[in-house]
């Protein structure tokens, strides 16, 4: 019994990279974090760019993750098991992820807006602003408003990063906005908003100076943002 056991147990190794990555799209759906850090060890030991690993198999397979929990046939528990097995592998790619760009551009300050716990996306973009050479001081999540506030006046960032993934939630970045306006430090930073519900319309409508859609835009547009404001 062991032994048949033993032969039908899956070699991440053997397969190959179009059945690990769909391999990895289950796992993190099963919450299995050892496999995900496994097999992002194996496709990074294939050459695979660290970027690709994580759009093709990490945020791929967080997507499908997201479509069941919508469906309500995923529910909080499984998903906080995938989110820990993202994370996982995650770990493994963000000093990969962050020795792209070594050149130091400015700090940014981030976090995930009060009432909200999402963080994944928001460590990302810490990830891909680190790679574009930013010091990042990452608030982490539930943030009020005096968070922020506390943390640029500590700081002095040239970049205010929020990211919020609930409806409910996203309007909070307009508190936190208006804070800065009433206090006349607005124009003292550039704000940068980001999260799966947002929109373009959204970012302009509670005063940011962008929406980034994703991490790979945050990091363009901050780092864009920047230079033309140090040339002005
Ligand atoms: Co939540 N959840 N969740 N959840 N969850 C969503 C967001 C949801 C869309 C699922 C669904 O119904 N399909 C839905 C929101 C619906 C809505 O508001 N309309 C939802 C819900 C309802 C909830 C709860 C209310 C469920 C409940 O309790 N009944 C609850 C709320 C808790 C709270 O925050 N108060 C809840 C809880 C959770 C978990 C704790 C289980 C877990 C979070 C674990 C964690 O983050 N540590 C979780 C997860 C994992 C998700 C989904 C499945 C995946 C989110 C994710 O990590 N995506 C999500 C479904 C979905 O989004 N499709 C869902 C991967 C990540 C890489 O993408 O975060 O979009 P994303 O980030 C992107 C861009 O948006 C952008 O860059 C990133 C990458 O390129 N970006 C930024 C993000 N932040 C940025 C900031 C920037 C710039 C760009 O600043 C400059």
């Amino acid at each position: 019994m062991a032994d048949d056991d033993f032969e039908d147990e899956l070699i991440l190794s053997e397969l190959s990279d179009a059945e690990l990555v769909e391999q990895m799209h289950d796992d993190l759906y099963d919450g299995l974090r050892d496999e995900i850090i496994e097999g992002t060890h194996i496709l990074l030991e294939r050459g695979w760019a660290a970027d690709k690993v994580l759009a093709e198999a990490l945020v791929e397979g967080m997507r499908i993750v997201g479509i069941d929990f919508r469906d309500g046939i995923l529910f909080v528990p499984e998903v906080l098991l995938a989110a820990n097995a993202m994370k996982g592998g995650m770990e493994i790619l963000r000093p990969l992820l962050a020795e792209t760009g070594a050149k130091p551009v400015g700090k940014m300050v981030i976090g995930t807006v009060k009432g909200d716990i999402h963080d994944i996306g928001k460590n990302l973009v810490c990830m891909m602003m680190e790679g574009a050479g930013f010091e990042v001081i990452d608030l982490g999540i539930n943030n009020a408003v005096e968070d922020y506030l506390g943390a640029l006046e500590e700081h002095k960032p040239d970049i205010l990063g929020m990211s919020a993934l609930l409806t409910t939630t996203m309007p909070y970045m307009k508190v936190v906005i208006d804070a800065l306006v009433e206090k006349g430090m607005r124009e003292d930073y550039i704000v940068l908003v980001g999260g799966a519900p947002l929109n373009e319309e959204f970012g302009k409508a509670v005063g940011a100076d962008a929406y980034c859609r994703d991490a790979a835009t945050a990091a363009r547009t901050g780092a864009s943002l920047l230079a033309e404001r140090r040339a002005a």
